[in-house]
């Protein structure tokens, strides 16, 4: 394995592949360094919505091909509320832009077979990882695989090391700002052997709960349930779930057909903002940095969003010597990650019951719902953040 390269990658997520990816093309060297196992990063189950332009980057970085053949494009969403289904007409609203229903596991499948197909390095299982130096001009990359101590110098590192990474720690909390809010509830995610009961992603607000229906093919259902912050997923038997799932889901004309479960967990919500994302050599990019509740269907996204400007940056830094790409960075992604930040709260607020609330709060978001349905400008609003406002996606390359 390498022990010297232009940009160490902390984390084989989508934002550190990507990343990888996207320099491998510009002729940047990269050694990615994960702390799990190939296995695990390819199972792990998380988003399925791509905004139109990380469909269209992953297309141009030459691993869009099975998201082609398999995504799901899908040009609406659908509001169920008071026994009411309404749709959003994503398309008609966004001058035909459109999202696509492709799971983030696929993405990460996708993407590591395109890194070891292309040879760049990549280390797996990674324990015990430590950057230091990012201060100077040499920073070290510390790590061991099984009983070996590696040391890997990098003149960039790349903090993709996701929320519970190291990376974001680096800077020091007296030259960091950040800014979090912790949700009252959870969702509790299902994986479900059985066709889809819908054609379109449904979100719904129930007096019991935000439901939602989503979908990773024609053949497999991904449903999500608001439940509190500490539910143990294992009070949840399938019935259970699939009865309130039916309950809250309820509109007139819809049926939800149940089926086996396959996979059931937990996921807390909160946002979460650290600034600048550049610390000297540092840079943090995707959930290092930044974290939304799921309800806006923006964390990946914005991952892939840093990673397009990143990788611009540090391209013109090998290419041309500027380091303009270099200093803005940070700026340049905090614009957009405060936009998606403030469409996953108001998407989450809308929809969730939040047991904090009195019943004054819960007309509002009702209200607020019946807004979005009725008033072209406010679903105007909801389906331009929805399908993602435009990328700043000049990669060269
Ligand atoms: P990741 O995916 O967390 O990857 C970080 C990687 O770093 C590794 N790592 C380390 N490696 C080396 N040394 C260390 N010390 C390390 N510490 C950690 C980890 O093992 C991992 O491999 O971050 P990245 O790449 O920034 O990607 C972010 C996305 O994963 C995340 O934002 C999305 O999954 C959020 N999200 C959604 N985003 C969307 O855009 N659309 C959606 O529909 C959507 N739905 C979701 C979601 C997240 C969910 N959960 C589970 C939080 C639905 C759910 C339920
Ligand atoms: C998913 O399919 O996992 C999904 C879809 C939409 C969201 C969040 C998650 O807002």
């Amino acid at each position: 394995m390498a022990d010297r390269t232009q940009v160490a990658i902390i984390g084989a997520g989508p934002a550190g592949l990507l990343l990888g990816q996207l320099l491998h093309r510009a002729g940047v060297e990269t050694v990615i360094v994960e702390r799990r196992s190939r296995a695990y990063c390819e199972a792990r189950i998380r988003a399925g919505v791509l905004e139109q332009a990380t469909r269209e980057l992953l297309i141009e970085a030459g691993v869009g091909e099975r998201m082609r053949r398999e995504g799901l494009v899908h040009g609406g969403i659908r509001l169920h509320f008071d026994a009411e289904s309404h749709r959003i007409p994503i398309d008609q609203l966004t001058g035909g832009r459109t999202v696509t229903i492709y799971g983030q596991t696929e993405v990460v499948k996708d993407l590591i077979a395109a890194r070891l197909e292309s040879g760049a390095p990549v280390v797996f299982d990674a324990s015990d990882v430590r950057v230091e130096g990012i201060g100077g001009d040499a920073p070290v990359v510390r790590y061991r695989t099984g009983d070996s101590a590696a040391e890997l110098h990098a003149e960039f590192v790349a903090g993709c090391d996701g929320f519970h990474g190291v990376c974001r720690t680096l800077a020091g909390a007296d030259a960091q700002d950040s800014w979090q809010r912790e949700y009252p509830f959870a969702w509790l995610g299902i994986l479900a052997d059985v066709p889809p009961s819908t054609d379109e992603l449904i979100y719904a607000r129930h007096a019991r709960g935000f439901a939602l229906h989503s979908m990773r093919s024609e053949t497999v259902s991904r449903l999500y349930l608001q439940v509190a912050p500490d539910e143990d997923p294992d009070a949840w038997a399938d019935d259970r779930i699939w009865d309130e799932l039916a309950v809250r889901l309820h509109a007139d004309g819809f049926t939800l057909q149940p089926g086996p479960i396959r996979e059931k967990s937990v996921t807390p919500m909160r946002s979460f903002v650290a600034a600048p994302m550049r610390h000297g050599r540092l840079l943090l990019a995707g959930d290092a940095a930044h974290i939304v509740p799921p309800t806006g269907a923006k964390g990946l996204n914005l991952a892939v969003a840093d990673v397009a400007v990143l990788a611009d940056a540090l391209d013109a830094h090998y290419a041309t010597g500027s380091d303009t790409g270099l200093d803005e960075y940070s700026d340049r992604c905090l614009r957009r990650v405060w936009r998606a930040q403030h469409f996953s709260w108001w998407m989450t607020s809308m929809l969730h019951v939040d047991p904090r609330d009195d019943a004054y709060g819960a007309e509002l978001a009702r209200s607020q719902l019946r807004y979005v349905c009725t008033s072209p400008a406010a679903a105007t609003t909801l389906a331009e953040n929805y399908v993602g406002l435009p990328h700043e996606f000049a990669v060269r390359r």
